[in-house]
């Protein structure tokens, strides 16, 4: 039997636990992009159902969420992109009270005696084959057929996730876009791949493009301008700045041959692009979806899927913008100050509680690219719920070149401290006990040292 039809029987076991269930529903997501999409895709099948249920989405599953779980009324409870890494607890605390279904894509702790939708039990690789959206989609289509249309929250579920390599989906991603292709819920197609593409005006889109350099349109809103006019295309629509996906695809493949008759590379900037059906590029919408979670307000982020209130998806993106360039001006505002900012071996950023946990990560790559600091590494920490510390750090491109992998590095660093970390050669995180934040930076001082 394959992965996913594997897949699909634990799901209609899940669909029928739930067809069959008569009395109130508790929904519980995680608050990233992908929980949400998951929670939101559970939230339609249960609500076009017509199931009497409550939603809630929290940042992570505590030993007292599911103490305080048990007591609720609800004889059902259901997991989405949460769960999977508490199953033991689940199993000890919950199932003697309550039905328990997860439908989750993190390491499993165990299976348990509940219905535990898990990719990694089918032999697939919830890292990228599978987001918890994915996982949530395929439940509410073995649910019912109908559900079909909620495959695109799926797909923004995985792209939150970073399930897509150069432009393409990954694993079981790929027989999802295929579905949402077919059924005209998405729109797939090559074009110039650049920030802003459905949210920011077009001239702002190019003007911002330094990577690779444009001559005389990279950080100049004149040459920007000019180039798009002088290419026969508009920059305005009833008074209005276009964007990128405002064009029309003649359009946009006269800039594209602009570019090549200019001599400008443009390879780099084509990739795939996928469009929603409320005309966002996926990547931009997903951003949206996860800054709801980031700003506390995770439930609008269900709000704007299950609605398509673009109205809100305008607002939270600002709010979003507003919370960054005010976490940024801290750092901008204390270069003087040793407590906060400084520099040995590795940039620091130790904000305390004047950053929260949720955008040192931002803050950290945005401080790294800007060139703030000098050095090849730069690390952020910021206060964490429960007495904890978040750590963001981020390396140069050169640096790994030359072998450094941060991630590595970081996870070294947490087994010796006390805490759980990881991540990638360039970009890594950890959450470690606070009291051990200082041992912590002197122990990535060193190791950078001692391998640069
Ligand atoms: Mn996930």
């Amino acid at each position: 039997m394959s992965g996913l039809e594997e897949l699909r029987e634990s799901a209609s076991e899940a669909a029928e636990k739930i067809r069959d269930f008569d009395g109130k529903i508790r929904l519980v997501g995680q608050y990233d992009a992908d929980g949400i999409s998951a929670t939101s895709i559970a939230y339609e099948m249960l609500n076009r159902a017509g199931k009497d249920f409550e939603y809630e989405i929290i940042k992570q599953l505590y030993e007292e969420d599911i103490e305080r779980l048990k007591e609720e009324d609800e004889g059902l409870i259901l997991f989405v992109d949460i769960g999977s890494g508490k199953a033991s607890s689940i199993e000890e605390i919950l199932t003697s009270e309550k039905d328990v279904v997860v439908s989750d894509h993190h390491e499993p702790s165990e299976k348990g005696s509940f219905i535990h939708m898990n990719p990694h039990f089918s032999g697939i690789d919830g890292g990228e084959a599978i987001s918890a959206a994915g996982m949530t989609f395929i439940l509410a289509h073995e649910f019912d057929e109908e559900n079909i249309d909620l495959v695109e929250w799926a797909l923004i579920g995985a792209t939150g996730d970073m399930q897509k390599q150069e432009g393409e989906f990954m694993g079981l991603n790929k027989g999802l876009e295929e579905l949402a292709l077919e059924n005209n819920i998405i729109e797939k197609r090559r074009g110039l791949d650049l920030y802003g593409r459905s949210t920011k005006p077009l001239k702002d889109s190019l003007k911002y493009t330094t990577d690779p350099h444009l001559e005389g349109i990279s950080n100049d809103e004149m040459g920007a301008v000019q180039f798009v006019k002088n290419q026969g295309v508009d920059i305005r629509e009833n008074g209005d700045f276009r964007t990128l996906s405002d064009l029309t695809p003649e359009e946009e493949k006269q800039l594209i041959n602009g570019l090549i008759k200019t001599g400008r590379p443009v390879k780099p900037l084509l990739n795939n692009i996928y469009t929603l059906k409320n005309g966002y590029e996926i990547g931009e919408f997903s951003t949206v979806i996860n800054a709801c979670g980031r700003l506390g307000r995770a439930k609008d982020g269900v709000k704007i899927l299950t609605e398509q209130d673009l109205g809100l998806a305008k607002t939270v993106s600002r709010a979003y913008g507003r919370k960054i360039s005010e976490s940024l001006r801290f750092v901008e505002n204390n270069r003087e100050n040793e407590e906060h900012i400084y520099e040995d071996r590795i940039g620091v950023i130790d904000a305390e509680d004047n950053i929260e946990d949720d955008f040192i990560g931002t803050v950290t790559t945005i401080s790294m690219s800007n060139g703030f600091f000098d050095s090849p590494v730069v690390m952020g920490v910021a206060h964490a719920e429960k007495g904890k510390s978040k750590v963001s750090s981020r390396a140069t491109k050169e640096l790994v070149e030359e072998g450094l992998n941060l991630g590595e590095i970081i996870g070294e660093i947490c087994e010796e401290l006390d805490g759980e970390g990881g991540g990638h050669n360039v970009a890594a995180g950890a959450k470690i006990p606070r009291e051990n934040k200082d041992e912590f930076i002197e122990m990535l001082q060193e190791k950078i040292s001692s391998e640069a």
